[in-house]
């Protein structure tokens, strides 16, 4: 066991000289207690939009950047995930730390350290500067959150820091752009060297900390007043009893928005899509192009692309949660109910960001300090309802479940039905995390350690530009995963060619494939048509309506275009029970290739993938066929 304490490194813990001796730093590393602000320094530097949001562990792998300096020439510049300690614990600790001692081999070994701390819980960041300091590498200490120390009252001696660290200090506010001259001068060499200092080689816990507030007392630090609202907002949200009933009503909101508020904004995207659609296909007179528009186009691409604001308005209210800090506080509400199925806190905040997709979820893991309770939350990461089934879960309640009030304007059929299917996919999660959590995976309480951050009003410009990436996100999939598939999709429907002409669908190469699973899935109370969306949907989710869009388009069952005709001829299909069966097995199926590949790349091998996709799909068929069995 090493003899070196939690919170200092083993060695010299004298400064080297500053800046670098004749040239510029070429890789400098943004290090940094979790949710100090590196990444928004990150972004500051590099123009770039990494994602940032107010709780710690966002970050959980190196990023690089390019930093243009002011004479031209280009610095590179490596965001990292968040670090107490030189003692790595988690993942992400562990990158952090490898990078930072130059151990990786896939990023540069940085020459200069830009040491971000939070301005306001200085006492304990400063903790972190003895071990990093230590390294020897140049170093700027960068306190953070200037805005929120001064508004606060809070302040301190930077001279005075700066003798007692021997290194640079600035104040700077990385969100506002406040005192970002200081670091520009720390890296072009222009910033005026302070007299070295010897720190002392601290044993433990107790002694960094003593050494960091004699530096703060020294260095004449008062701290900001206690952030009165966030006090006062934790006695009703962190309530035993408070606690829980809100985070229930936040859910529900959220829901209810994305359900039957959406809707007027899916109406007006269907039309805009529909109209422009139509308007090119009758300047199109070639046949077989008109079709092509008409058909993947218009019906099969149109048909996933109404999503886009449901999609957009989970993004902005998982945006809102993460970026005011409640989710810091959700975690710790859900601590305690997952201890019950095995798993903590920690688990919470991967499982409730798989709400929208699962392969940044199962990287978030990375926090989980636990191997076994890590590999038990990737593993059920994908029963968590995403965005991308949304669409399918959508299609098919609006076709079979009426808009009746259930709770007056607080609750629709349609709503409770999909929030029944966000249920269906948490107890999934919950009890596979039960059962790999007293078998394969089984290991002791650990305990839940996360720092609660300030309460901060999310901005407008962050917030939009979430939306504005997760756009983009989403028209990138549609214009490329989902536009090849259905476009394959069309071809296969259109051959072999029967005198010349396309075959009927059912004896086109895709209706014999359909017509050929076609009696595996019988059972569960689907069609071939149906069995071509299965299909589709390994690559992704939201191809199985476009799928069935082309399909009834082709067809010309949905004579009336758009999402009412595909939701009439999917009701002349599918009886309840098949309805209900398809939701049910897309609830539980992993049909998402990203997510196999993540899964595979973060446990390190096949055999947990292989593992989760047979359990996951097992579970998607006999779920399936005991929902048709007892609906009918
Ligand atoms: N008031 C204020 N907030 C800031 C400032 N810099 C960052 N923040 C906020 O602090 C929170 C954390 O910012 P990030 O940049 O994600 O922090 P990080 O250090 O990269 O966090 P991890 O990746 O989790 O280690 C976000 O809500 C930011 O908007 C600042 O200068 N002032
Ligand atoms: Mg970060």
């Amino acid at each position: 066991m090493s003899q070196c304490s939690d919170c200092h490194s083993c060695g010299s813990a004298s400064v080297l000289p500053f800046p670098p001796s004749q040239s510029l730093p070429k890789a400098v590393a943004l290090v940094g207690p979790p949710n100090s602000g590196k990444t928004t320094l990150f972004n500051r530097l590099t123009g770039m939009r990494q994602k940032v949001a107010n709780f710690p562990g966002v970050t959980v792998e190196q990023h690089t950047g390019i930093a243009e300096m002011p004479d031209g020439s280009a610095l590179r510049i490596i965001d990292l995930p968040g670090i107490y300690s030189l003692q790595p614990r988690s993942e992400d600790e562990q990158i952090a730390h490898d990078v930072l001692t130059g151990v990786r081999t896939d990023t540069d070994k940085p020459e200069a350290v830009l040491l971000v701390l939070d301005s306001t819980n200085l006492q304990r960041h400063l903790m972190l500067a003895a071990p990093i300091l230590s390294l020897g590498l140049p170093t700027l200490i960068i306190l953070n959150m200037a805005d929120d120390l001064r508004n606060r009252g809070g302040h301190l001696d930077l001279q005075a820091l700066q003798g007692e660290l021997g290194a640079p200090v600035a104040l700077v506010s990385a969100r506002q752009g406040e005192g970002m001259e200081q670091v520009w001068d720390f890296l072009t060499g222009a910033m005026p060297k302070p007299a070295p200092k010897e720190l002392p080689i601290l044993q433990d816990v107790p002694k960094c900390r003593q050494w960091a507030g004699r530096v703060g007392h020294e260095a004449r630090y008062r701290p900001p007043a206690p952030p009165k609202w966030t006090r006062r907002l934790d006695a009703v949200f962190l309530h035993p009893i408070a606690g829980p009933i809100v985070f229930s009503a936040v859910l529900v909101l959220v829901f209810q928005t994305i359900f039957t508020y959406a809707q007027p904004l899916m109406d007006g995207v269907n039309w805009l899509f529909l109209k422009s659609g139509n308007w090119v296909a009758a300047q199109v007179t070639q046949p077989l192009l008109h079709s092509v528009i008409e058909v993947v186009w218009i019906k099969g691409i149109g048909s996933v692309i109404v999503f886009l604001p449901q999609v957009l308005l989970l993004y902005l209210f998982i945006g809102i949660l993460e970026d005011s800090g409640y989710l810091a506080r959700a975690a710790l509400i859900a601590d305690r109910t997952m201890a019950r199925f095995g798993l903590q806190g920690k688990s919470f905040i991967p499982l409730l960001s798989a709400y929208a997709c699962a392969v940044p979820a199962i990287m978030a893991t990375r926090t989980i300090e636990n191997k076994r309770d890590r590999f038990a939350t990737i593993l059920v990461a994908p029963f968590m309802t995403c965005s991308a089934r949304l669409q399918p879960y959508f299609l098919i309640v609006a076709a079979f479940i009426p808009s009746r009030p259930i709770l007056g304007k607080f609750l629709s059929a349609q709503t409770a039905a999909m929030l029944s299917l966000y249920i269906l996919g948490f107890v999934a999660a919950v009890v596979t995390a039960r059962i790999l959590k007293s078998s394969i995976l089984k290991s002791g309480r650990t305990p839940f350690l996360l720092e609660m951050p300030a309460y901060r009003w999310p901005t407008l410009q962050s917030l939009g530009l979430r939306l504005v990436d997760r756009t983009r996100i989403f028209l990138r999939r549609v214009g490329t995963v989902i536009l090849v598939v259905t476009a394959i999709l069309f071809i296969l429907t259109r051959v072999p060619l029967v005198n010349g002409q396309a075959p009927p669908i059912e004896s086109s190469l895709a209706g014999t494939l359909g017509r050929t699973i076609e009696p595996a899935i019988k059972p569960l109370g689907f069609n071939w048509k149906v069995g071509i969306g299965l299909i589709t949907s390994l690559a992704s989710r939201e191809t199985i309506v476009t799928t069935l869009g082309s399909i009834y388009g082709m067809e010309g069952e949905s004579e009336e275009s758009g999402r009412p005709g595909l939701q009439k001829a999917l009701r002349r299909d599918l009886s309840p029970g098949g309805a209900v069966a398809l939701l049910v097995f897309f609830a539980f199926a992993m049909q998402c290739i990203s997510t196999i590949a993540v899964v595979r790349r973060e446990t390190g091998g096949w055999k947990w993938p292989a593992l989760q996709f047979t359990y996951m799909s097992v579970l998607a068929y006999v779920g399936a066929f005991v929902a048709f069995h007892i609906v009918r």
